[in-house]
C-alpha cells in the first residue's frame, strides 16, 4: 500500500484519525494491554491522552468501566486479537453496571480465518452478550462512520459496551488507509445523560396526582436515578411528601444516607430496614430503577401487586416487573424538576414517614456496640465507621461485591453531595482495578476501594500500574483469609459441622503489605481498631496507591435483608 503512514493533503492516516477523535472528546486516559494499536496509542500520549498498560485485558476493561462512570464519558480499553475473549469477560460488569465502555480489539485477516489460525476464536459470540453494538471493521474508509455509532450507542440510553473489531491482529487495518474525514465523535461532548428528555405533561401530572393520593408512598430510587444526578431532585419530591428514599445498591448516597427520610439499601444487600420500609408502602415510585432480582429481594420487596409508579428513560423498563405499573418516561432529573413543580408543597400526612425513621434508628442503635468496638479481631462495622468519618467530602468509594458490596451498601454513610459510590455488578475482584480508573478520572478527588482479600487477589499485578502511573488510590482490603460471604453456604451444606467443607473458602494469611512493597506500593497493616484512622488518614494524604491491610475475622456476618413473611398457603 502506496500510501502507509504517509500523510496527504487534507488526509489522515487511519490510525492518527482514531488518536485525534478519541483524544477530541475530551478523554484523559485509556487503558490497553499491548499489542495492539502502537501508533495511535503513542498519538493519543502525544495529545495528552495517557495510555494505561494494564497486567490483564480484564482488567484494563473494569480500570475503563470505573473511569466512565466517574469521568461521565465513556471508558476505552484495547486489546489485539488473542486477548479478546479476555477483554469480553471484563464488559460483563459494564454491561450489567450500565457503563458506555468502548472495546477496540484486532483479529486477523480474512484469509486467515477457518483454517487453525493460532490465537484465535470467533470474536462476534463473545461481544455479543455484553455489548450493544459491535461490529468488525474492514478499512480505514469505515472507521469514523461505525466509531461515531459506537460512540452512540455506548452513550444513548441505556448506556452500555461496544465494541469494534478491526481488521489485523493489532487493529492493523487503521494503519494502512487514509482518511478525509475531520477527526471528530460528538457534535458537543457532553457528560452523559447526553439527553435529558422531560416526561410527557399528562403523565408527570398522572403520576402527581397518584402520588399525592398515596397514604404510605415509599421512593425506591436506583443506578439511571443516581447517573442522572437526581439526587436533589430526589430530595425535594420525598420531603415535599413526607416519603421514605430507598436505594438500589448502586445509588447508594444518592441522598444523604444519614437523612430522617433515608431508608438504606433495599433489596438482597440491605439491612433489615429498607426492606420492611418499601414492603409496607402502599405506593412505590421506582426513579430509574431497574426493578431486578437484587434491588426487590427476588420481586417480594415491594410485594408483586404493589401500585407503582416508574419515573424512567428507558421506555422498555416500565412495568418490566410490576404489572401494577403507571409509567412516566423521561430523564429522571429533568422529570423530577417537572413533578417538583406540580407536586408543590401538599399537606401530608407524615406518620409513615415516623415510622420509618424509627425502624432505621432502632436498626441503628442495635448496630452502636459493634461500629464502636475497640478490641481485635477488628469489626468489619468498625472500619466503615472509620471509613465514612475519613472519607473526604468529595471522595469517590469503590466497592466489590459480595460482602464488600453489603458492608460499604449498609455502614458506611455518605453525604449525597460530592461524594460517590461505585459497586461491582456482580464481578468479583472488579473493584481494585475499577478504583484505578476511577482515581484517573477523579483529578484531585481522592478514591477509596473497598474489597475483601479473596476479591482482591484476582488481580493483584495492578499494583505495579498503581505504582508505575502513580494511582493515587487508597485500597482498603477486609482481610479475613477467606470467602466470608460464603462461610454461610459452606456450612449450610456440609450440616453446620465445624471445619467440614471450609477448604471451599479458606486461604491465607496473607500480609498485604509485604504483597505490596514487593510491587514498590506502600503498605499499612492495621490489627487493631483504633490504628484504623490514622492509616487512612495517612493513605488519603497520599500522592501515591496506598493498601491499608485490615485484619478481621471470617466468622461476623454481614447485614441481612429483611424477607417478608411467606404466604399462608
Ligand atoms: C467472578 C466471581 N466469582 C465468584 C463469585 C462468588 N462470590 C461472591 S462474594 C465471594 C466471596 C468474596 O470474598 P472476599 O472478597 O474475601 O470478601 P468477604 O466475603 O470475605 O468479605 C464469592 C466467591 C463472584 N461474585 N464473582
Amino acid at each position: 500500500m502506496s500510501d502507509q503512514g504517509t500523510m496527504h493533503q487534507g488526509t489522515m492516516n487511519g490510525a492518527e484519525w482514531l488518536a485525534r477523535a478519541l483524544a477530541g472528546t475530551g478523554m484523559s486516559h485509556v487503558f490497553f494491554v499491548e499489542s495492539v494499536m502502537r501508533r495511535t496509542l503513542l498519538q493519543l500520549g502525544d495529545l495528552g491522552v495517557r495510555p494505561i498498560l494494564a497486567h490483564s485485558e480484564k482488567a484494563a476493561a473494569y480500570m475503563a468501566d470505573g473511569y466512565a462512570r466517574v469521568a461521565g464519558r465513556p471508558g476505552v480499553c484495547m486489546a489485539q486479537s488473542v486477548g479478546a475473549a479476555n477483554l469480553a469477560s471484563g464488559l460483563q460488569d459494564p454491561w450489567l453496571g450500565r457503563t458506555p465502555v468502548i472495546a477496540l480489539t484486532g483479529h486477523k485477516e480474512p484469509s486467515f480465518q477457518h483454517r487453525n489460525s493460532y490465537q484465535e476464536i470467533a470474536h462476534a459470540p463473545l461481544f455479543q452478550p455484553v455489548t450493544k453494538f459491535s461490529t468488525p471493521v474492514y478499512t480505514t474508509g469505515e472507521l469514523p462512520r461505525l466509531l461515531r455509532h459506537a460512540w452512540r450507542a455506548a452513550l444513548s440510553d441505556t448506556p452500555r459496551p461496544t465494541h469494534l473489531d478491526f481488521n489485523g491482529l493489532q487493529g492493523d487495518v487503521i494503519e494502512l488507509g487514509q482518511t478525509a474525514e475531520p477527526p471528530v465523535l460528538e457534535t458537543e461532548a457532553r457528560r452523559i445523560p447526553l439527553h435529558r428528555p422531560v416526561a410527557d405533561e399528562r403523565d408527570i401530572e398522572r403520576a402527581a396526582s397518584l402520588l399525592t393520593g398515596a397514604r404510605r408512598l415509599v421512593i425506591v430510587a436506583g443506578d439511571g436515578a443516581a447517573a442522572s444526578g437526581a439526587g436533589p431532585e430526589v430530595l425535594a419530591l420525598a420531603e415535599a411528601l413526607a416519603a421514605p428514599v430507598a436505594t438500589t445498591l448502586g445509588a447508594r448516597g444518592i441522598i444523604p444516607t444519614t437523612h430522617r427520610l433515608s431508608a438504606g439499601v433495599a433489596g438482597s444487600y440491605s439491612a433489615p430496614p429498607a426492606n420492611r420500609i418499601v414492603h409496607g408502602a402502599d405506593l412505590v415510585l421506582f426513579i430509574g430503577c431497574d426493578t431486578g432480582d437484587q434491588v426487590t429481594l427476588n420481586w417480594t420487596v415491594p410485594a408483586i401487586d404493589t401500585r407503582i409508579v416508574q419515573i424512567e428513560s428507558d421506555p422498555l423498563e416500565i412495568g418490566r416487573s410490576y404489572p401494577n405499573t403507571t409509567g412516566v418516561v423521561g430523564d429522571p432529573k429533568a422529570t423530577l424538576a417537572r413533578l417538583n413543580q406540580i407536586v408543590g408543597r401538599p399537606a401530608r400526612d407524615g406518620s409513615y414517614a415516623e415510622e420509618a425513621a424509627r425502624i432505621v434508628a432502632d436498626w441503628r442503635a442495635g448496630m452502636a456496640s459493634l461500629v464502636e468496638k475497640n478490641t481485635a479481631p477488628i469489626a468489619v462495622e468498625r472500619l466503615c465507621a472509620e471509613i465514612t468519618r475519613a472519607l473526604p467530602s468529595d471522595g469517590v468509594l469503590v466497592a466489590d461485591t459480595g460482602y464488600s458490596g453489603i458492608w460499604t451498601g449498609t455502614m458506611i454513610d455518605l453525604n449525597g453531595a460530592g461524594q460517590t459510590y461505585l459497586r461491582a455488578a456482580g464481578s468479583l475482584g472488579w473493584a481494585f482495578p475499577a478504583s484505578l480508573g476511577a482515581q484517573c478520572a477523579a483529578g484531585s478527588r481522592k478514591v477509596v476501594c473497598f474489597t475483601g482479600d479473596g476479591g482482591f487477589y484476582y488481580h493483584l499485578a495492578e499494583l505495579e500500574t498503581a505504582r508505575r502511573c502513580r494511582i493515587p488510590a487508597t485500597i482498603v482490603i477486609n482481610n479475613n483469609s477467606g470467602f466470608g460471604q460464603n462461610l454461610t453456604g459452606v456450612r449450610r451444606i456440609s450440616g453446620n459441622r465445624p471445619g467440614r467443607g471450609e477448604e471451599l473458602i479458606r486461604f491465607g494469611p496473607t500480609d498485604f503489605t509485604e504483597v505490596a512493597k514487593s510491587f514498590g506500593v506502600r503498605g499499612i497493616r492495621v490489627e487493631q481498631p483504633e490504628d484504623i484512622a490514622p492509616a487512612l488518614r495517612q493513605a488519603l494524604a497520599a500522592d501515591q496507591p496506598v493498601v491499608v491491610d485490615v485484619v478481621t475475622d471470617l466468622e461476623p456476618r454481614a447485614p441481612e435483608a429483611w424477607s417478608p413473611p411467606r404466604p399462608q398457603s
